[in-house]
């Protein structure tokens, strides 16, 4: 046989399986090995044969980072040991002084590491609603270097219009980042909708499995890649090889998963509008999401999250989150199993009380991550649980 060696025209599900990867040229192992070593010998000093230091490169990783920069349309990717080690890395590239438009409702995570850590590093953050594009142009300052948008957004599943806010940062001379952990680059692209860079939370539905930690900076501008590279060498945020081994076999099935994913959310997200115990349901495939339209020209389907209010308060919630079954309670999102959070008590304990309150997200808020297993049972999992909840 003769082996493929570029799959750029290729479609998503044959570059997921096999972009970034070749057989192991001493073996022939289908699979890359799991190089688990930490430094590389050389024949003579510094003359080797491309890889000195595992926390500069390592070759599971560099496989990894091929395989998703090809899922993503991208020419260079970085892997690092985390989502928030990715997002940390693109900040890091920035001087104090420097300004940092953000949207106003992202992961608490992110939005901690911005207020709390970058901010007293001397960089300047505006929280904004990037649904509002006016917003967005008055946020602009002469300081102003990057944007960091997330959509659809953790955890109240508001839509950006990607392309509408690269296009006014690029014009602004500012780079954008489209943090594309929720959509996947099966469902969204935001290299070519005008996005400078995409991060990804790779823990989420690119790993899958709920098994593993990481993150990804993909890019097409040489300069941002190399800043990248200098601050994951320097500061070490790098991944560990049997974990890109973990993300990459997970990347293998991400189409396939994605598309039961959505077919559940959609069944979910059906059953809950209809429910007498649910106030309000937000599901981006949902006609009356206010950024539906958007949704529907920007990502191929409408993904696995789905956030609702419960009638009944905080003492619902609760009733109703010890109760599912088939859901399980806990943080994160993106595995085959479903999970079910309280954003205010969870994942955005980090965000301000008010605002909290301005974006909704109340003690009555419930976030599900709808995974795979068969929709019926979901279905009559969320049923019961919400009888409960009744008291
Ligand atoms: O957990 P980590 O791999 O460090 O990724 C951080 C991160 C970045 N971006 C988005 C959109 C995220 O949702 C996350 C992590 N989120 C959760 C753990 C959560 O339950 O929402």
């Amino acid at each position: 046989m003769t082996l493929k060696s570029d799959w750029s025209a290729t479609g998503f599900g044959t570059r997921a399986i096999h972009g970034g990867q070749e057989p192991d040229p001493t073996t022939g192992a289908i699979m890359t090995p799991i190089f688990q070593t930490s430094t590389y010998v050389q024949e003579s000093p510094g003359v080797f044969k491309g890889y000195e230091y595992s926390r500069t490169s390592n070759p599971t990783r560099v496989a990894l980072e091929g395989n998703i920069a090809s899922i993503e349309g991208g020419k260079f990717a970085r892997a690092f040991a985390s989502g928030s080690a990715a997002t940390s890395a693109v900040l890091a590239c920035l001087n104090p002084g420097d300004h940092v438009i953000c949207g106003d409702d992202v992961y608490g995570g992110s939005f901690r590491l911005m207020d709390k850590v970058y901010k007293r590093l001397g960089l300047e953050f505006s929280f904004v609603d990037q649904t509002d594009l006016k917003a967005m142009r008055s946020a602009l300052q002469p300081n102003t270097k990057l944007c960091w948008i997330e959509t659809p957004t953790n955890p109240t599943l508001k839509v950006v219009d990607i392309e509408a806010i690269c296009s006014l940062c690029r014009e602004a001379g500012v780079a954008s980042v489209v943090d594309n952990t929720f959509a996947t680059p099966y469902l969204q692209s935001p290299l070519k909708l005008g996005a400078t860079m995409v991060a990804h939370s790779t823990t989420k539905y690119l790993g899958g499995h709920s098994d593993v930690i990481g993150g990804a900076i993909v890019t097409d501008d040489e300069e941002w890649i190399e800043a990248i590279q200098f601050i994951l060498n320097s500061m070490g945020g790098n991944p560990g090889p049997q974990d890109c081994f973990l993300t990459m076999r997970g990347i293998k099935t991400l189409h396939v998963r994605m598309d039961r994913h959505c077919d559940n959310a959609e069944r979910c997200s059906e059953f809950l509008v209809n429910h007498p115990m649910v106030k309000k349901t937000i599901y981006p495939g949902l006609p009356t999401h206010p950024q539906y339209e958007i949704a529907k020209r920007q990502m191929q389907r409408f993904g696995g999250m789905i956030s609702f209010h419960i009638n009944g308060g905080l003492d619902a919630a609760r009733r109703f989150l010890e109760s599912v079954e088939v859901f399980s309670l806990a943080e994160s999102l993106g595995g085959v199993e479903s999970l079910i959070e309280h954003p205010a008590i969870m994942t955005h304990a980090s965000v301000p009380a008010e605002a909290r309150q301005a974006l909704g997200i109340h003690d009555d808020f419930i976030r599900l991550s709808v995974g795979i297993e068969s929709a019926d049972d979901l279905i009559a999992d969320l049923a019961q649980a919400l009888d409960k909840a009744k008291g």
